[in-house]
């Protein structure tokens, strides 16, 4: 079964460009899975409790056959060889995160696991990438669409896309 698959990339350390380049490289070598779209970089402010440097973050849109679980085990891969400490404080800067944010339209609730993300209505760095891609997307867990959730969206935090400069 081919499931539709959204994942959010974040980066906060140097080289943080680079680093989304390499995620998304091997977004496209997973097994079993084939990528669709890839949204804009953004450049936004961390949602933190304590200041942090700002995040480059986009969101994938894949097509997969790999169940939840080896999905989650495929970018834990990808975070671990682009520098991903093992164990970490939770609020810590981090070199890549990568989150499921829906895995079709399947509601997950495991130890290691919970789909759609517990905390992407309220993060507009993951709802604008989001909706630039997919706005008309069913959100699972509301039945509104990604560009409705965005609008009511109240995180004020800065979020705008990134472009690298030119010389
Ligand atoms: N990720 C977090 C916490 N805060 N802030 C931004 N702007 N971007 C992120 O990817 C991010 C964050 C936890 O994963
Ligand atoms: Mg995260
Ligand atoms: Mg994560």
């Amino acid at each position: 079964m081919t499931v539709d698959a959204y994942l959010s990339f974040g980066s906060n350390i140097a080289p943080r460009f680079e680093i989304l380049q390499c995620a998304i490289e091997a977004l496209h070598l997973l097994p079993d899975s084939g990528v669709e779209l890839v949204s804009s970089i953004y450049e936004t402010e961390a949602v933190s409790p304590y200041p942090q440097a700002d995040y480059l973050n986009c969101v994938a849109h894949i097509k997969t056959e790999l169940t939840p679980e080896a999905l989650l085990t495929s970018c834990r891969e990808i975070e671990f060889s682009n520098g991903r400490p093992v164990s970490r404080d939770k609020n810590a800067p981090r070199t890549l995160d990568i989150d499921i944010i829906f895995y079709g339209n399947q509601i997950i609730n495991a130890t290691k696991l919970i789909v759609p993300h517990p905390r992407y209505a309220d993060r507009r760095f993951v709802l604008e990438p989001l909706a630039e891609i997919a706005p008309d997307y069913i959100c699972p867990d509301t039945g509104t669409s990604v560009a409705h959730t965005l609008d009511q969206c109240t995180d004020r935090s800065r979020v705008h896309q990134f472009f690298l400069e030119t010389v």
